[in-house]
């Protein structure tokens, strides 16, 4: 019988989802606490998506081997969320033309304005949509991804539409 991973090994693993629609890679584990509210704004959408970590810097092959996979998957648009010197969405834009958003993580030194004018200053010719910093820019990138995938897949478009109807009505008239 084989031995159950340690949850060191099981974070080696990527957990591969059939078709995929959207791909949502971060630079580091240390990104996921704001990337989750990506994945987890897809999920709450009925949007199939694919989380990974790859660094642009410190694994580039494992990064360039999964985007090309993902996409063959069946991937449409990616989310990219770095951090500091954030070459992420750069080099996810790079390798392919499907749009990517970028999302700039807060950053201890210059919270965040590091990550954010790292990923905004694209040379012309290869495009990175970036997001606010920090958590708005997660959920907004996902319902970014959503607004596009929306344009060819009514069932999305609905699920967008009722995603906006329940968060108008969440808003109180007064403050509790
Ligand atoms: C970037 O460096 C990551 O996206 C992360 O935001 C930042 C720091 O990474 P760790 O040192 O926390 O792994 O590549």
């Amino acid at each position: 019988m084989a031995k159950k991973p340690t949850p060191k090994q099981k974070r080696k693993t990527i957990k591969k989802i059939k078709h995929p629609l959207v791909g949502i890679v971060m630079g580091s584990q240390s990104d996921w606490e704001t990337m989750r509210h990506a994945a987890e704004t897809l999920k709450k959408l009925g949007i199939p998506n694919e989380v990974a970590v790859h660094s642009a810097h410190r694994t580039p092959d494992r990064l360039i081997d999964w985007i090309k996979n993902v996409e063959e998957r069946g991937a449409q648009v990616f989310i990219a969320g770095a951090g500091m010197a954030a070459a992420l969405p750069g080099v996810v834009a790079a390798m392919t033309a499907k749009p990517v958003f970028g999302c700039p993580m807060e950053t201890r030194v210059m919270g965040g304005m590091d990550s954010l004018l790292s990923m905004v200053q694209m040379p012309g010719g290869i495009p990175v949509g970036v997001l606010a910093v920090g958590r708005a820019g997660a959920i907004n990138a996902a319902l970014l991804s959503a607004a596009v995938l929306a344009l060819g897949d009514t069932k999305i478009a609905k699920a967008v539409e009722k995603f906006r109807v329940d968060q108008t009505k969440a808003v109180p008239l007064t403050p509790e």
